[in-house]
């Protein structure tokens, strides 16, 4: 699609109103809110990290190209966010200690709404106390951690030790996900379930809440 590839330069080049105004023309086009976000979003953000990684690209044009997304995501939410659906259960979910990357915990956000799912969204760089307090005060019954660096991910780990010695481990589902773990690491720091995506997160949240 053309407009995809434009989608894919303008997220290059950090053009939040042209991805803004894309997104609408594709919504009009009678495109699924749920094929733009992972289709043209996403498969942009997938090229910006590419480059970020090689050193193409650096942080401010990675920070203009994050907003640019964050634009599209905004007109996409009411979409995804659809109210009326039964409440499946409450989910508090934050990047942790040290981590500022929020594009895809915000995704997660977006989809667990959509299913149905409250969300308690505590932002990024997250300490313990934050998670624990919050979903003790909220009476959640999912944890949901995002880390997207290899020396953040290790603090997810702080955390669930810390539900441990305040023995209220089981008294939560613990999802974690980010683009350096694997189901393996998952299985090691002691949560339920490492998610690939956002739409698995969606899935094995359904499957264990019930
Ligand atoms: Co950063 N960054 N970054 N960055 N950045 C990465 C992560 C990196 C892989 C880039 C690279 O080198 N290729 C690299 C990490 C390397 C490593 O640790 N091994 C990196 C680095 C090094 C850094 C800095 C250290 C750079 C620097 O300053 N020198 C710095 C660190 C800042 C900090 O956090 N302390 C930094 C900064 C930034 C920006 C601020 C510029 C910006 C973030 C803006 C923002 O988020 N508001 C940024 C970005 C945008 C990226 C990349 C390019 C894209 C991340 C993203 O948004 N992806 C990223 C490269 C990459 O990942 N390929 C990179 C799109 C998003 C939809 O995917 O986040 O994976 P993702 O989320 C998915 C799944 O992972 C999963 O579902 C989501 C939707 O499908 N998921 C969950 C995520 N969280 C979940 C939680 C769940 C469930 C599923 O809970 C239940």
């Amino acid at each position: 699609d053309e407009l995809v590839q434009q989608m894919f330069d303008d997220l290059y080049d950090g053009l939040k109103p042209e991805i803004e105004e894309a997104v609408n023309i594709l919504l009009e086009r009678g495109w699924e809110p749920y094929d733009i976000l992972t289709k043209a979003l996403v498969g942009g953000m997938t090229i910006v990290g590419n480059d970020f990684r090689d050193g193409i690209l650096f942080v401010p044009e990675v920070l203009l190209a994050a907003n640019a997304m964050k634009g599209g995501m905004a007109i996409l939410k009411p979409l995804l966010v659809e109210t009326g659906a039964p409440k499946m259960g409450k989910m508090v979910i934050g990047t942790v200690k040290g981590d500022i990357h929020d594009i895809g915990k915000n995704l997660v956000s977006m989809m667990m709404e959509g299913a149905g799912f409250e969300v308690v969204d505590l932002g990024i760089n997250n300490p313990v106390e934050n998670y624990i307090d919050t979903a003790k005060a909220e009476e959640a019954d999912i944890v949901g951690m995002s880390a997207l660096l290899t020396t953040t991910m290790p603090y997810m780990k702080v955390v669930i030790d810390t539900m441990i010695e305040q023995g209220i481990r089981d008294d939560y589902i613990v999802l974690v996900g980010g683009a350096p773990l694997n189901e393996e690491f998952g299985k090691a720091i002691g949560a339920d379930a490492y998610c690939r995506d956002a739409a698995v997160a969606v899935e094995t949240a359904k499957l264990l809440v019930a």
